[in-house]
């Protein structure tokens, strides 16, 4: 009895720290296997679903926590609100690129700022606390529906009550056997208002997502964007939005996010030097930390947004060392078209070796 109570007090002096410190979402479940997402990965994967993700998707330990903490008996899981914070990108507006919320600044910070609070409270009552945040080593939403934190949506995204789908969720790894808390009784009932408005068709069905669908994926993934996606991307250089803004539960937080944020000149970015690039986009996943990937997808918002510069920013990639870079960049010409694009793919096709970049140029001047 009296461990019982010591397990429930422990849980609620949690709590009540975490509504304290203003966490959005708080829970704790059972550090068991997660027996339903591992089958989920292991068919995303064999359907190619899963693409080139490796993250918790080559990771067999990401659905049972004990194989890389055998002593863990409990996930305390945290939500954060980054909306706020994130504010609006607006409308698109030329020659800029928009971020989505969830990186238009490292709003993992705010959350494990607030997830080491509670870790101390754990390590102060004598118990081990690993925090884990977008880490490989935990399906985070997992984590978060077993606790109750949210629900799943049909987006695939944890929705919670107040805050919809803007969340960002991380867990704390103890050996503390704390009260759990019961999962959320909540679903998006006849709501659909995602599957729709994902601009590619990547929510294949609820709860579904074919990642080689999803925007989100191309912009950080290796090697070039297919051609089906550039015009899809937009004016998007990182992340995508679209299923999250289009969902009712996350609507009125929204409103109190207007202001303007996440948007960057794309000739600004294009000009930055390689050290400068990264440094601005440190939160950001990019594969082998290597900012062609960064440049690559500027180059594709510049096609899309245009602007007063972006046919000359572009052209002048053209000549840029890196194939990919000058694939892209015949590409955005191709899409902003006009006498000075044609101009410049013109005499860029007569000294161009690279078999793909060639490829890109025929593609580019077929617009003409
Ligand atoms: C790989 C990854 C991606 C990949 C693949 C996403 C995916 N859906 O798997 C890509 C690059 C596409 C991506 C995109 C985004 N991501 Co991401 N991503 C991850 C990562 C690293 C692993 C996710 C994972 O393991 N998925 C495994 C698969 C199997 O899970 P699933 O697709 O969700 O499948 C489940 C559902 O189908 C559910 N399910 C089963 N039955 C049913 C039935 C019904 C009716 C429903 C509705 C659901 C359902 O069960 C399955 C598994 O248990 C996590 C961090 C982490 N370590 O967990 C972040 C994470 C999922 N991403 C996050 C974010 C913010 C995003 C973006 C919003 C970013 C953006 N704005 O661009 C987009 C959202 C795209 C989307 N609609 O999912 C947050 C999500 C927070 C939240 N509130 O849910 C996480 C948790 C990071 C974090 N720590 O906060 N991401
Ligand atoms: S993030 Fe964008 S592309 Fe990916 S599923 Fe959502 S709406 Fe579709
Ligand atoms: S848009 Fe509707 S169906 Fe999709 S996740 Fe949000 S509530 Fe669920």
């Amino acid at each position: 009895m009296a461990a019982y109570a010591r397990r429930v007090d422990l849980t609620s002096a949690l709590r009540d720290e975490a509504a304290t410190i203003g966490l959005t979402g708080f829970g704790v479940c059972a550090a068991e296997p997660f027996v339903e997402t591992a089958a989920a990965i292991a068919a995303a994967r064999e359907s190619g679903r899963s693409g080139k993700l490796r993250f918790t998707y080559t990771e067999p330990a990401a659905t049972d926590i004990t194989r890389s903490f055998p002593w863990a008996r409990r996930l305390v899981v945290g939500a954060w609100s980054y909306l706020e914070a994130a504010r609006s990108p607006g409308p698109p507006q030329p020659g800029t690129g928009r971020v989505a919320r969830f990186a238009t600044a490292d709003h993992y910070r705010e959350l494990r700022e607030r997830l080491a609070a509670l870790a101390t409270l754990l390590v102060t009552a004598g118990h081990r606390a690993e925090i884990l945040i977008d880490d490989n080593r935990l399906v985070d939403r997992a984590a978060a529906v077993r606790a109750g934190v949210g629900w799943w949506g049909k987006s695939t995204m944890v929705l919670a009550p107040g805050a919809g789908p803007w969340l960002v969720l991380g867990s704390i790894v103890t050996d503390a056997e704390l009260a759990t808390t019961a999962p959320m009784v909540r679903d998006c009932g006849t709501c659909v208002a995602c599957l729709p408005a994902c601009p590619t068709g990547a929510l294949v069905e609820p709860g579904v997502l074919d990642a080689t669908r999803c925007l989100a994926y191309w912009a950080q993934t290796g090697g070039s964007i297919p051609l089906e996606f550039r015009s899809l991307m937009g004016d998007r250089i990182y992340g995508c939005d679209d299923c999250l803004d289009a969902c009712p539960p996350g609507h009125r937080a929204m409103e109190g996010a207007s202001g303007a944020g996440g948007r960057h000149g794309l000739a600004e970015l294009l000009a930055l030097d390689d050290r400068s690039l990264l440094a601005r986009f440190e939160h950001f996943y990019v594969p082998k930390r290597n900012p062609r990937f960064l440049r690559r997808n500027a180059l594709v918002a510049l096609g899309n947004a245009g602007g007063p510069e972006a046919t000359a920013v572009a052209a002048g990639y053209l000549g840029h060392p890196d194939p990919m870079l000058r694939e892209h960049a015949a590409w955005a010409l191709g899409s902003l078209g006009g006498p000075m694009a044609w101009a410049a793919l013109r005499l860029a096709s007569t000294g161009e070796r690279h078999a793909d970049v060639r490829r890109e140029i025929s593609g580019a001047l077929a617009r003409a």
